[in-house]
């Protein structure tokens, strides 16, 4: 009998031991990522470091889903992380438009919403806590700097002679796609004798930059710029130039924009004149953001990214360094 008591009051106490445990294991920060795809090097690095950056914080769970650029698979994406009560949604929208009702069923739950990269619309910004990523206008901006500067250095434009511009454009409704058109034509105004002859989505894939930019010299071979949203883009379109029996980087001035390895060997071998920079590595500051949050900071409205731009110049020297 006293045996018995012994073992029952041992038992007692571990149980005791187990519930006190389980009461101090800190709870793990449940975070789902809504991304749009893999379309390009650019999203491949991106959705490296965001994973990455989490599995290194063992305090956080990252809950990823890939929507293969189809808007309707974010949506769900959303409802599902809503329905698991996740702590924090980061989400990359596809397009600007069409997410107003998910947000708000995600700011009805109170689940904090942090935007990586691609913003939603401005009417439904109210909807999401903040942005985290690239000034896109501005990228568009550098662009057309970039190329002003360049085409005057080469005596290819006295401000006089008609320079036919063709440009690649991102998916259609995307923010960068929307953005980088904006900044570059901003430019152009400036430019009276800049002509933007053709301008057409090539959906930010080597594939389609390749297909449009065939048809684009099919139709007429008169160009002298091709100004790609995304270097993927215009990596396809050195491809269809080489085919056309044109010279790229040469005949036809290329401008990309992100900076990822492809463009930097483009640029090393002669067949691409510039890329703009465009960071993909998030994951670091996406996992702040959280601890932030997790910590009862606030966040500031917009998280900007800092970047360069790279060219013939100064290509070889940076590539070795790169990280996506
Ligand atoms: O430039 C492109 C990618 O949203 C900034 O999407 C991103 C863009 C990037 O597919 O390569």
């Amino acid at each position: 009998m006293k045996n018995w008591g012994k073992i029952l009051a041992l038992v007692v106490v571990a149980m005791m031991a187990f519930s006190a445990a389980a009461i101090a294991a800190p709870k793990t920060c449940d975070v789902g990522f809504s991304q749009i795809g893999s379309e390009s090097e650019w999203r491949t690095a991106d959705t490296i470091s965001v994973q990455n950056a989490f599995n290194e914080d063992p305090s956080m769970i990252l809950i990823y889903s890939d929507a293969q650029q189809k808007q309707e698979n974010q949506i769900k994406a959303v409802r599902s992380f809503i329905t698991r009560k996740v702590d924090c949604i980061l989400f990359t929208a596809l397009v600007e438009t069409g997410y107003g009702p998910v947000l708000q069923e995600a700011k009805n739950a109170k689940i904090p919403v942090v935007m990586i990269d691609r913003d939603v619309q401005v009417a439904d910004r109210g909807l999401r806590l903040t942005i985290m990523g690239s000034d896109f206008v501005k990228e568009g901006e550098k662009a057309g700097t970039w190329l002003a500067d360049y085409l005057k250095k080469q005596g290819i434009d006295n401000g006089s002679k008609q320079i036919n511009i063709v440009e690649l454009q991102g998916t259609t409704g995307s923010a960068p796609a929307i953005e980088r058109k904006t900044g570059f034509a901003t430019i152009m105004a400036k430019h009276s004798n800049w002509k933007l002859s053709r301008s057409q989505t090539g959906n930010f894939t080597s594939s389609e930059g390749k297909a449009v930019m065939e048809a684009f010299l099919k139709a007429d071979k008169n160009i002298q710029v091709l100004y790609a949203h995304n270097d993927q883009m215009a990596l396809g379109a050195i491809q269809a130039i080489k085919e056309a029996g044109l010279k790229p980087g040469k005949d036809i001035i290329i401008v990309g924009v992100d900076a990822v390895k492809g463009a930097f060997e483009a640029m090393v071998a002669g067949e691409m004149n510039a890329s703009i920079e465009c960071s993909p590595l998030l994951g670091p500051q996406a996992v702040q953001a959280v601890r932030d949050l997790r910590d009862g900071k606030k966040l500031p409205a917009r998280i900007w990214t800092i970047e360069g731009i790279y060219d013939e110049t100064n290509a070889a020297a940076a590539l070795p360094s790169r990280q996506y």
